[in-house]
């Protein structure tokens, strides 16, 4: 008998990696699929994350598909690093030329999802009211797209504008005569506070952690190169497949301690002068050897107190107390150099703690800062916060928020033992974070394509992760994760340490994305090791 369904899979967000998983089901495999978007258009993070400055911080020839030669050549980046703007223009030029559109919901947000075991297949139901039944989910609703408000006290007795950094509106919004607090220092806030500094009257950035950030060396890409990228986009695709971090460098081959100071510091000052994460790639030892790390931290603090001219404010911005890397590390264009800006204070709340939020700005412990606007630049609750805030019950009414109440645990990223034919694209336990986002993304949306074609051709009802190797695979991860200095920083969103009561579980897979790339083929290949078929 032919099952009732309304779609043969569902996809949850119409961002990068949604559109992808859309276009392979419908258009590869020929199954029905449906995207539901809460936006009102495509994008997913690009969507949201509309703040002054907001830039990609890998470069834009690599920050795009590689499925399609077709797309490669006719989108033309003009930036060596995409601008939100024209990342937003790629994807709906991506849409529009694998006409996804006529299968996305806009304006619809999942809420629920319930599997119901005697007929295998996924109640799904959007704030719209509508429920819908489908045989296959998978979510792609990003790693980075639940914000963090943080609940100052007094926050809504503030009379001016408040805006968070992930929700930005779509109006521009003017900074020229205005007072203008920015609380957070990571990537968005470093990026952030340099444009607004353009035209605020006054900028105030109330920063708890400082943070290193390397130069980006943002410019226009030449012509020349454009037209040469488009005719070797093979060899850049395999440099990016063979990369631990899915970039288009090569992994480093030398330690970082026991390379000679004159050799050590040619490497880093050639690094600094290109800019960019692959400062990072210097050595190969950074993120192991805590001597090494410290030459590279100490490099990128003297940068800053040759920058910045205040010795106060260099001494607040340098005075890093975790490992160069082990946060995600920001790139800019002239974040340090604004601090000379008169016009721009700095206020350590780690010495000075925020205290409330009144009718006309923000006040510390010690002093009131009187402001128009306050920008929340205060992060995400990552990798599991936009999944979680769905309500998700699986086999016996099982709850995902149960299942993960001491932290995510999932099988490969992929599949949570317990839920049925529902698939994460980046999720907790794979690389997904650490590496460039679109060819993690691409790995992700063709294992499970694969996968469902694999339960189609074979007549296969259900795939599932078996509990044994999922509790196996975290503790892979967490293995993995302790042979580096990364978990030791524990203020960090990537153990989950931003968001108040959350577990501290350190989330991404640092095994290397070509690694796990491998993993999951030969698992795939032996015929779905750890997972239950039937
Ligand atoms: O968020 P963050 P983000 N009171 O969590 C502070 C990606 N991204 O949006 O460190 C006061 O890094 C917090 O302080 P602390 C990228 O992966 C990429 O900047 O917790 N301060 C920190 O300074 C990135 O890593 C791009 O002590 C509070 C800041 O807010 C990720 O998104 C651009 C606070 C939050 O920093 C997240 O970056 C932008 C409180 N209650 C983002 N709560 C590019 O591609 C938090 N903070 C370039």
């Amino acid at each position: 008998m032919k099952q009732e369904i309304d779609f043969d899979a569902i996809i949850i967000g119409a961002g990068f990696s949604g559109l992808y998983q859309l276009y392979k089901l419908r258009d590869e495999l020929g199954i029905s699929a449906h995207i539901f978007e809460a936006a009102e258009d495509v994008g997913g993070t690009w969507y949201w994350n509309r703040y002054p400055g907001a830039r990609c911080d890998s470069e834009s020839h690599t920050y795009c598909y590689y499925f399609s030669d077709e797309l490669l050549q006719k989108w033309e980046w003009s930036e060596r690093y995409p601008g939100q703007v024209e990342i937003l223009k790629y994807l709906n030029f991506a849409t529009d030329h694998l006409k996804l559109r006529s299968d996305i919901s806009f304006n619809n947000k999942i809420t629920n999802m319930d599997f119901l075991e005697d007929e295998n297949i996924w109640l799904v139901r959007s704030d719209s009211g509508k429920t819908y039944k489908t045989r296959y989910v998978i979510n792609a609703v990003g790693c980075l797209s639940s914000a963090n408000k943080p609940n100052i006290p007094g926050i809504v007795n503030f009379n001016g504008d408040i805006y968070h950094t992930g929700e930005w509106p779509h109006e521009e919004v003017v900074f020229k005569n205005k007072k203008v607090g920015v609380i957070g220092t990571g990537s968005s806030g470093i990026q952030a506070i340099p444009v607004i500094a353009e035209s605020a009257e006054k900028v105030t950035v109330f920063q708890r952690t400082p943070n290193y950030s390397i130069p980006a060396r943002n410019q226009k890409l030449t012509d020349e190169f454009v037209k040469n990228f488009k005719t070797k986009t093979s060899e850049w695709l395999e440099k990016m497949l063979l990369s631990r971090g899915g970039h288009a460098w090569p992994s480093p081959s030398e330690h970082c301690f026991d390379t000679p100071e004159k050799e050590r510091l040619e490497i880093l000052n050639a690094a600094w002068v290109a800019g960019g994460l692959g400062f990072r790639e210097c050595f190969d030892d950074i993120l192991t050897d805590i001597k090494s790390n410290n030459i590279m931290s100490d490099f990128i603090k003297d940068k800053i107190k040759s920058t910045v001219k205040d010795p106060l404010k260099a001494e607040t911005l340098s005075n890093i107390d975790h490992p160069f890397s082990t946060k995600r590390p920001p790139i800019d264009t002239n974040y340090f150099e604004t601090f000379n800006k008169k016009s721009v204070e700095l206020i350590d709340i780690r010495a000075d703690p925020l205290k409330d939020i009144y009718d006309n700005g923000i006040r510390t412990e010690s002093t009131s800062f009187p402001l128009d606007i306050i920008v929340f630049a205060t992060g995400f609750d990552a990798m599991t916060g936009s999944l979680l805030k769905i309500d998700i019950k699986g086999r016996s009414k099982l709850n995902l928020r149960d299942t993960w109440s001491g932290g995510p645990q999932t099988y490969l990223g992929l599949q949570v033992a317990g839920f049925p034919n529902m698939f994460m694209l980046t999720g907790p336990g794979s690389p997904s974070v650490l590496t460039n986002m679109p060819r993690a993304i691409e790995q992700h949306v063709e294992w499970v394509t694969e996968c469902i074609s694999h339960l189609e051709e074979n007549n296969l009802k259900t795939i599932e992760a078996s509990s044994q190797a999922m509790k196996g695979w975290v503790e892979h991860v967490n293995e993995t994760a302790n042979k580096t200095l990364l978990p030791k920083t524990k203020h960090s969103w990537y153990l989950g340490a931003n968001i108040p009561g959350k577990p501290q579980v350190f989330m991404p897979y640092t095994g290397g994305l070509n690694n796990y790339r491998d993993i999951c083929d030969n698992i795939a290949e032996e015929g779905y090791t750890g997972f239950i078929l039937s």
